[in-house]
């Protein structure tokens, strides 16, 4: 970090802030989480109200990559919201964390690449920059996990379409009632599988050069930024992860160019998953700090954040706002127990993150009902 940047307390985490229009009760932030409980017409599923109003108490939640179009899906059972229905079940979601006091985004993608001829019109192949399939699964209903498919490379003529799409599923977003949006820039989907010299061999504009390469991310961006405000808009990036089957040659020299032609948009934030998503923070080395150097807005960083970690971020000011994957799925009231320092529930098993019902998405324990249940229990835990 080279720009002054003031300090903070250490209780800044805790305490209310502002990303471009969007109005956060604190600096924690619960990160978008593919789930896999949509319903018919990937309308979000029953539970889905519940389980993001339990959260309301995050400065922001960013809800579950959602996609823009019928094409962009890439998963069984992931949302959409580019239908009147899925509009309105969003809407549930939506007024249910407002009543609550909270602040909710939708992230929206295109998955690219990272798609599978089950989920596409006529069993079509997906679409991506380069006809490179990804070395990656996804899982199908009654398959299980399977190789993604694939791909055709988008025709020239077919990218106005996508910005199209990305526009109008933001205009959808926010009649369904979201405050903002987070454009799914990271791990290999559609916009970042263009950004990357090992996934992008085209030799149109849209190809070649890093500033060719950037060129679909900045023109979504500010379509997007045209149709709900740039300010209510916020971008994800994911510079070094290989979620995707993600490659780039010099992630240092392509991620401070887009920073450098997001910067001046004048968006909510930018969303930077360090290191390997879910995995090491440290793996390959990357300068974030030249990053946000070069990002006149609010940065918010993720992957691996502990309590301590959180606090000394916002405190240093080398981030804005944290955002928390796993922890939001075990913790609905991740911010009071963070904020008391209080013990953290354990994330159930993997077979309950990704499809079901309510188990192990609405029914993890708050500790106030902890507390609640151990004044009427016979005795307290040890
Ligand atoms: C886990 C499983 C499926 C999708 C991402 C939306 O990596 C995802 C995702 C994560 O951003």
């Amino acid at each position: 970090m080279t720009r002054p940047y003031p300090t903070r307390s250490a209780r800044a985490l805790f305490e209310p802030t502002q990303a471009g229009a969007l109005k956060l009760a604190n600096r924690i932030v619960m990160a978008p989480l593919t789930r896999n409980r949509a319903g018919p017409g990937l309308v979000p599923g029953p539970f889905a109200v519940e389980y993001y109003a339990q959260r309301a108490s995050a400065g922001l939640i960013i809800a579950e990559a959602t996609q823009v179009s019928a094409q962009a899906q890439g998963y069984a059972d992931t949302p959409g919201c580019y239908t009147d229905d899925q509009v309105r079940g969003w809407q549930k979601v939506t007024s249910a964390v407002h009543a609550k006091g909270g602040t909710i985004v939708v992230q929206l993608w295109h998955t690219g690449r990272v798609s599978h001829t089950s989920f596409q019109k006529d069993a079509q192949a997906p679409v991506g920059p380069s006809a490179i399939r990804a070395n990656t699964k996804t899982f199908v209903a009654g398959q299980g996990f399977v190789d993604v498919s694939m791909p055709r490379a988008l025709q020239l003529d077919e990218i106005p379409g996508i910005i199209e799409d990305f526009r109008d599923a933001c205009a959808r977003a926010i009649e369904a009632g979201f405050d903002g949006v987070e454009l799914h820039g990271a791990h290999g989907y559609l916009l970042d599988a263009f950004l990357r010299d090992g996934t992008n061999h085209r030799i149109d504009g849209y190809g070649g050069s890093i500033g060719n390469r950037a060129r679909l991310l900045l023109e979504v961006t500010k379509a997007c930024a045209g149709a709900i405000g740039a300010d209510r808009l916020g971008v994800r990036i994911s510079p070094v992860s290989t979620a995707g089957d993600s490659h780039d040659s010099h992630p240092q020299a392509l991620f401070n160019h887009v920073v450098e032609g997001l910067s001046p948009l004048g968006l909510a934030y930018l969303h930077v998953v360090e290191g390997e998503t879910g995995g090491a923070r440290d793996s390959i080395a990357f300068d974030y700090d030249a990053l946000r150097d070069r990002f006149d807005g609010v940065w918010m960083v993720n992957n691996g954040y502990n309590r301590q970690m959180a606090i000394d971020a916002v405190a240093t000011s080398r981030a804005d706002l944290v955002s928390f994957g796993r922890l939001f799925i075990a913790n609905p009231d991740l911010v009071e127990r963070l904020r008391d320092n209080a013990p953290l529930n354990k994330l159930m098993g993997q077979e309950t993150f990704y499809g079901g019902g309510a188990h192990g998405y609405t029914d993890y324990p708050t500790a106030k009902r902890d507390r609640a249940a151990i004044r009427v229990g016979e005795k307290a835990p040890a």
